[in-house]
């Protein structure tokens, strides 16, 4: 039977009417029911449910668009962690980008806007993915009622992802919802001026309402992946992101014998507006200072993120180790991310819980800014539409630049100044 072995633990709260106690005209068997009835509060802490991860943190995982939607398929079909904890929705104003989410689990499926769009989708205009968002708000602010956290997840460029993921950061922030988005870029080289623009202007409004926003470069993966393929190089994002919720949720639910608990990672979120995750596995042998070292700047350069992390100041690890680790390890690993993010006084929290494996797995949430590195990845000959895309870049600097007043942008190839988009205007 279900409830059969459920066991209740019960934390009492001390907070007793001290003025009633003191009422001596009453009665021991009236006190004692009134202690039980009245004074005492009781907070159920069921341990079936706990290890269930239900009822304690509600948590729910929104992927929107194309992209969005597969990404929490993804996640439906080989992140078991993330599945069992976290309420997965898939919102989309393309029917036939549903259907394919059909047969993966996903409980929660969402057509937008059915009543104007059709199901046809938004025909790559945010200021329509905008709306389907504010079409259906009733309906979301109902079912988004009593989250604790929110994961926002979507490919900006396009229409639905662009303009409904910044919308429904808007509608989470209202209800004072701990948000998080974790959202793809475009390659410019790959997808040109108009989807390139779009997700800079999706990106710019997003931020405003997420308390924190990752990001993973669809063109770093294209372009440093060499012999990928384009699908295979969309799958390698969608994993990178299924990868981050899954870790996160990790350290939400899984006790460690040295904790990190929730509101360290509330406070980390609500204090770094972005952040980066990476994640590695080195052996025991292996973990001595330089190849510590190696390894954090690999999984770096491998998390194919735009945000950078050189000055970051706060980072929170996850670092599962065996009986054996020498006692240093977490000094070194401190090391190893001053060395990265050149901050000598860089602030580490760590969750440490001992495993049987000889590998020791570390993961860890690391501030930052977002950065640009077109100038780089990009050859301006190649471009055919040398002006418009010197035009577009300029704009993205712009907008970029409102992300932080300190960070420096590279403007030396673009001289004209252009206006920006008016999707960029509607900001609040
Ligand atoms: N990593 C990754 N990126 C994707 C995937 N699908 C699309 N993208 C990227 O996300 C951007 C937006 O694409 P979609 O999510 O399909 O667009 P949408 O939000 O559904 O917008 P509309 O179809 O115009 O309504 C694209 O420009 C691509 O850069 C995917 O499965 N994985
Ligand atoms: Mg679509």
């Amino acid at each position: 039977m279900e409830n059969d072995n459920k066991k209740n633990f019960i934390i009492y709260d001390s907070t007793i009417n001290e003025q009633n106690m003191q009422n001596k005209s009453i009665n021991k068997d009236m006190e004692e029911n009134m202690i039980s009835n009245q004074h005492k509060k009781f907070c159920n802490f069921n341990l079936d449910d706990e290890i269930n991860n239900k009822n304690t943190f509600n948590i729910k995982v929104i992927g929107i668009g194309g992209a969005g939607c597969n990404i929490i398929k993804n996640i439906a079909e080989k992140h078991p962690i993330a599945k069992k904890s976290a309420s997965l929705y898939a919102f989309n104003t393309d029917k036939n980008s549903l259907k394919l989410l059909l047969g993966a689990n996903v409980e929660n499926i969402y057509l937008l806007d059915k009543e104007n769009l059709l199901g046809y989708g938004s025909g790559g205009d945010p200021i329509i993915g905008q709306n389907a968002i504010k079409h259906d708000s009733a309906a979301i602010k109902e079912e988004l009622k009593n989250t604790d956290v929110l994961f926002i997840i979507a490919g900006l460029g396009k229409g639905t992802g662009s303009g409904g993921a910044p919308e429904l950061a808007k509608i989470a922030k209202e209800l004072g919802i701990l948000t998080v988005g974790i959202i793809t870029m475009p390659s410019l080289a790959c997808e040109g001026n108009y989807v390139y623009n779009n997700a800079y202007n999706a990106l710019t409004k997003f931020k405003e309402y997420c308390n924190s926003v990752t990001t993973i470069s669809n063109e770093k993966i294209i372009n440093n992946e060499k012999g990928i393929s384009f699908i295979q190089a969309y799958e390698k994002a969608n994993d990178k992101i299924a990868n981050i919720i899954e870790e996160i949720i990790d350290i939400i639910f899984n006790p460690s014998q040295i904790n990190i608990d929730f509101a360290d990672l509330k406070n980390f979120f609500t204090k770094n507006k972005f952040f980066m995750m990476v994640k590695t596995v080195f052996n025991e042998s292996n973990a001595q200072k330089t190849e510590l070292l190696e390894q954090v700047v690999k999984s770096v350069n491998e998390s194919y993120s735009d945000i950078d992390i050189v000055e970051a100041k706060n980072i929170i690890i996850n670092l599962k180790i065996s009986n054996e680790t020498a006692s240093n390890i977490i000094e070194d690993i401190r090391k190893s991310f001053i060395g990265v993010t050149k901050n000598s006084s860089l602030s580490l929290v760590s969750g440490i819980s001992s495993s049987n494996e000889k590998q020791l797995s570390l993961s860890a949430l690391i501030s930052g800014k977002i950065k640009t590195d077109f100038d780089n990845n990009l050859s301006f000959d190649s471009i055919d539409n040398e002006k418009d895309e010197q035009d577009n870049l300029k704009n993205f600097t712009n907008n970029l630049s409102e992300f932080d007043d300190n960070a420096s942008y590279s403007t030396d190839k673009i001289e004209k100044k252009t206006e920006k988009h008016q999707f960029d205007d509607e900001i609040e």
